[in-house]
């Protein structure tokens, strides 16, 4: 204590400075490359990143298709203008893990799957998220309309999107494993049945 009484001044300052520097480093690399002592995370397949919280209820149906499909997968909120330093860390740590293709989930000017696009030549799937004003008219159109050589492949909004985003990576995902090709067929058929099931309920119904 005594010591740091007796340094001048300008040595204090200098010390301020360095220590600010360091701060300003760690700080700056925190989002530009794996943390100092990050561990990786497990290899998910799918990476999902919604853009709120409140997008939670329309892109969870997406966790439950890939998960009956034995896909493994990591979701969590990261937002293109609010987080623009964790979405870009979250799909360069995700991309050295190995993860496969990433899901977007996000309303309003839904600019997320383009941001991760920007990022990564994994495939990247959109899923525009509707809103009051607009309807979700605003968020398909920020979704879809991307520069070429960035695309997004772009599912319907909302619910529907989300399942379809869990099968369109599935579908990618399979192209070199056929055991999910095979469990993708399955499903399909079993969706065939109950079409077939439902549609003998309502010819018997109204016989
Ligand atoms: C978007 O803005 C999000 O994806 C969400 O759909 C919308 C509203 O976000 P909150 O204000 O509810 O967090 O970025």
């Amino acid at each position: 204590m005594k010591q740091e009484w007796t340094l001048s001044s300008s040595t204090v300052s200098k010390k301020v400075k360095q220590v600010r520097q360091t701060e300003y480093i760690s700080v700056s690399l925190d989002y530009l490359r794996p943390r100092a002592g990050f561990k990786g995370y497990d290899m998910a397949q799918v990476v999902i990143l919604m853009g709120s919280q409140s997008d939670e209820d329309k892109v969870s149906p997406c966790v439950e298709v890939l998960k009956s499909l034995g896909i493994s997968c990591f979701i969590t909120v990261s937002s293109a203008h609010r987080t623009p330093e964790r979405t870009e860390r979250l799909v360069s740590e995700h991309e050295a893990a190995g993860a496969q293709v990433f899901i977007c989930a996000a309303g309003m000017a839904a600019h997320l799957a383009g941001a991760v696009a920007a990022r990564t030549t994994r495939p990247v799937i959109g899923i525009p998220v509707s809103s009051v004003a607009l309807g979700g008219m605003d968020a398909l159109l920020a979704t879809v309309q991307m520069p070429p050589g960035f695309p997004v492949a772009t599912v319907a909004l909302d619910k529907a999107g989300a399942r379809n985003a869990a099968w369109l990576a599935a579908q990618i995902l399979a192209l070199a494993d056929p055991a999910l090709a095979d469990r993708i067929n399955a499903a399909r058929t079993k969706m065939r049945a109950d079409v077939e099931k439902a549609g003998e309920e309502i010819s018997r119904k109204y016989a």
